[in-house]
């Protein structure tokens, strides 16, 4: 059986060898997305909450029923929580689990990306606006048409355009989506449907948005991630093969596709010349963090650049009670990013 704590752990040793500590520890968060806008350090985390649902390897106990936004006015200062921005009674299509999130601001408008369990129990990503970066947002009626999964990690390119990245399997229903419309069999199983060892892997989807970021401007696309020989990887190499938590972060002038493993619990990324891929992989990013799942962001504060990230250290190691982290990280000449260990040896 799956477990939803972590045993055999000494938390107190644990946490003196983080290399970063929660940002707000009056609630739980997870699944960080970070911006600066206006100058100032925007968070849009998932609201951990224990809701009382069993542990399965579909995520119903991710059962998450609103957004806080985090703010800090510099990297060192003090995280703010901003209070609920978006609850899911006020999110008309919408009945349960909000996941991992994202933000962008066009034009003075802040725009909330987020994924919900619609009535039909299908994952489906909607958007909800705000004048102001910390909400209180106002969810459209309808989730994006054709929105489909998990996880939507939104990037503003330098030309202005704005493409969302998504997916993820598992409870995250992608392998679910292998023909045109949703395949309902087997619900009970994470499993049903993901593609076979010697089988290409399941792979992102990335789509440019209308100019009022509000719907899908094209058919979402796969995002192709390749091995240093040019082959797609395959759905057998768990260590590297894309499984949630999408990101995209451009640095001199090449495209960074970040994600999570999943189930090998690692941060791995890939680089390519362009929003569309194909992106050639890179390596790790970030190492197993306490708790099943890694999700993170990349963000650029001041000429340095942050990884936020979550683990469950504070709850000591409850899998849905997470808690949002930063730390710096370098490049190397090459572009190749140094890896992080989230706790010192
Ligand atoms: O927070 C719920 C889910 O867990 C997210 O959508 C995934 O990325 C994982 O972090």
């Amino acid at each position: 059986m799956p477990e939803d704590t972590v045993k055999h752990i000494d938390f107190t040793e644990l946490n003196k060898k983080a290399i970063s500590k929660p940002l707000i520890s009056h609630i739980y968060t997870a699944d960080p997305s970070a911006h600066v806008f206006n100058g100032k350090i925007y968070i849009y985390p998932s609201h951990d909450i224990d809701a009382g649902e069993a542990f399965d390897d579909l995520g119903s106990h991710f059962a998450m029923e609103d957004y806080h936004v985090i703010s800090m006015d510099s990297i060192n200062s003090e995280a703010v929580d901003n209070g609920v921005a978006l609850h899911v009674k006020d999110i008309p299509w919408a009945e349960k689990q909000l996941w991992a999130p994202d933000a962008h601001e066009k034009d003075g408008k802040y725009y909330l990306f987020f994924p919900a369990k619609a009535y039909d129990g299908i994952f489906r990503i909607g958007v909800a606006i705000s004048a102001s970066p910390t909400g209180p947002f106002t969810a459209q009626p309808e989730a994006i048409k054709g929105s489909f999964s998990i996880d939507p990690a939104v990037f503003k390119d330098d030309d202005g355009n704005y493409y969302m990245y998504f997916g993820g399997l598992w409870g995250g229903q992608l392998q679910r989506w292998r023909s045109e419309s949703f395949n309902p069999d087997e619900p009970k199983n994470p499993t049903a449907f993901i593609p076979k060892d010697n089988e290409p892997a399941l792979l992102p989807l990335v789509a440019k948005l209308t100019d009022d970021l509000l719907e899908f401007s094209e058919s979402p696309k796969q995002l192709e991630i390749l091995d240093a020989a040019g082959n797609l990887l395959l759905a057998g190499d768990i260590g590297r093969r894309f499984f949630e938590a999408s990101w995209m972060h451009k640095y001199n002038g090449n495209y960074y596709f970040s994600y999570s493993t999943g189930d090998t619990h690692l941060i791995c990324y890939a680089i390519g010349d362009n929003p569309y891929g194909p992106f050639t992989f890179q390596g790790i990013l970030l190492e197993p963090v306490v708790g099943w799942t890694s999700h993170h962001s990349i963000c650029e504060v001041e000429n340095k650049w942050y990884l936020f990230y979550h683990d469950s250290s504070l709850s000591n190691g409850v899998t849905h009670l997470r808690s949002v982290k930063l730390a710096e990280i370098t490049y190397n000449v090459d572009g190749t990013i140094v890896p992080l260990k989230p706790y010192t040896d």
